[in-house]
């Protein structure tokens, strides 16, 4: 009885723990962890293009034959701008006394307007304008002298485009335009009252 009962214990003593069950199983062990995703930097946002700003003199019309200078001189300006350009303080100006500001307008890529002397239409040969500025020739406004002149176009402190011409430049009655190559030439069509030029449009080539 003495032994059996000893036996007894020892089987005891060495009998196997209990499964708890919380230990991992082999195939616990090989599955594989679940991949977390790399946080993804933030994309750059795309750079805004950079705006040109360009304003070409392209005709002038200096010496009027339909009206008075006063009334008749006026200024082709075509936009060489990659986007619509405000022209809020656009200045026009000579070597001398001749300083004006134009009012505001805006201006579209590739568009020609038109400032005069006087926007009224009736009574500046039959232009239409985008803008006026202040006719003067003595310090009190400004005026395409047609015996030789300059013309500064500003904006924002830039100049933007400027013109040199002597006593043989203008021609009575008739715009002189720019075409695509650079060169000056006076307006064969004829527009509005009677003068020839092309205000507002596309200049003919030179020949
Ligand atoms: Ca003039
Ligand atoms: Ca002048
Ligand atoms: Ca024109």
């Amino acid at each position: 009885m003495l032994l059996l009962a000893s036996c007894a214990v020892e089987q005891a003593l060495v009998a196997p723990p209990a499964d708890t069950g919380t230990r991992p199983s082999a195939r616990d062990s090989a599955r594989p962890e679940p991949v977390q995703p790399e946080p993804q930097p933030e994309p750059e946002p795309e750079p805004e293009p950079e705006v040109v700003v360009g304003l070409l003199v392209t005709e002038l019309m200096i010496d009027p034959t339909a009206v008075d200078d006063a009334n008749g001189e006026w200024i082709e300006l075509l936009s060489t701008s990659t986007a619509d350009l405000v022209l809020d303080g656009l200045t026009l100006r000579d070597d001398g006394l001749d300083d004006v500001a134009v009012a505001s307008f805006v201006i579209r890529p590739g568009e020609r307007l038109v400032v005069c002397a006087d926007g009224d239409d009736r009574a500046n040969g039959g232009v239409a304008c985008a803008g006026t500025w202040t006719w003067g020739s003595l310090g009190d406004g400004l005026a395409l002298a047609n015996t030789g002149d300059e013309l500064e176009v500003v904006l924002g402190g830039v100049v933007l485009d400027r013109v040199v011409w002597d006593d043989r430049f203008s021609v009575p009655g008739a715009a002189l335009g720019r075409d695509d190559d650079g060169q000056w030439c006076a307006g064969d069509a004829v527009f509005g009252g009677g003068d020839r030029g092309t205000p507002g449009s596309v200049n003919p080539d030179c020949p």
